[in-house]
């Protein structure tokens, strides 16, 4: 949540992480963010994971590469996507399966 003037409604929905085996220690996480007012998620975290980081999918030299970003910017009332191929999270240092 962002001070500012009046309430924020964050919403997410459709989470989901592929199934682990175990001691695999790094999982992709997917889901949908929507915010009613603008807002820029500038952080994650997880409670089964040591560390968690925003990534993005992009094509470079024709191969897909997946880096690290700062910032995903909500635009008011818009669903943003964090899907298999574009934005998703990281989950480093996972506590389990
Ligand atoms: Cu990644």
């Amino acid at each position: 949540m962002l001070a500012g003037d009046g309430k924020v409604d964050v919403e997410v929905s459709n989470a989901w992480v592929r199934a682990t085996v175990p001691g695999q220690p790094v999982a992709g996480a997917y889901l949908d963010i929507r915010a009613s007012s603008r807002l820029t998620l500038v952080g994650v975290a997880s409670p089964v994971a040591q560390r968690a980081e925003i990534h993005e999918m992009k094509e470079e030299d024709g191969m897909m590469k997946m880096r690290a970003v700062k910032a995903v910017e909500l635009p008011a009332g818009t669903t943003v996507s964090l899907a298999p191929g574009g934005l998703h999270l990281m989950l480093f240092g996972l506590a389990g399966p």
